[in-house]
């Protein structure tokens, strides 16, 4: 890496990959209302971090667990978008890869088991999202995103 690089990559923090689910439940998806400095109070999916060697279907069951308490199941790779904050303190770039999932078990609720980071999980019909959106979400229902499944037409 060459010193302008690594100036720069000091200066505006680095590019990060995170992995958010849409947990379908009927109509409804799992929302969560962020407590963090990136996002503050607004409706999020379950999302975190890829860590090292991990592949977008195992941080997609680790995450779910870690904030939810949930087991998934189903896990499909719907989109991939690319994020730019800047307007945060430390500008930030999140490659952000969208999933769906389904519950492992359909009786299971979730639990906000990071209240540190979330006020607490809820269903919300798609159709009726809560605002505000977090803005990664915002951006793709405003480009027509949907994460439930179409059915066939032959
Ligand atoms: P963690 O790993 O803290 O759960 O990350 P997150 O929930 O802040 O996920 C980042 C989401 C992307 C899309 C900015
Ligand atoms: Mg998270």
């Amino acid at each position: 890496m060459g010193n302008e690089t690594v100036v720069v990559a000091e200066t505006v923090g680095s590019i990060k990959v995170a992995v958010a689910v849409c947990l379908l439940r009927g109509q409804n998806v799992l929302l969560g209302r962020r407590r963090s400095s990136l996002g503050d109070s607004t409706f999020s999916l379950p999302s975190g971090h890829l860590e090292f060697g991990e592949s977008f279907q195992e941080c997609a069951v680790r995450e779910l667990k870690e904030e939810t308490g949930l087991d998934i199941d189903k896990i499909e790779l719907l989109t991939v978008t690319n994020n730019l904050f800047l307007d945060e303190a430390k500008p930030s770039q999140y490659v952000a890869v969208f999933m769906r999932a389904v519950l492992a078990d359909p009786c299971q609720e979730p639990h906000n088991i990071e209240p540190e980071f979330c006020d607490g999980w809820g269903w919300y019909e798609w159709d009726n999202l809560p605002k505000p959106l977090f803005w990664p979400l915002e951006k793709v229902v405003q480009d027509g995103f949907n994460p439930f499944p179409t059915l066939d037409s032959c």
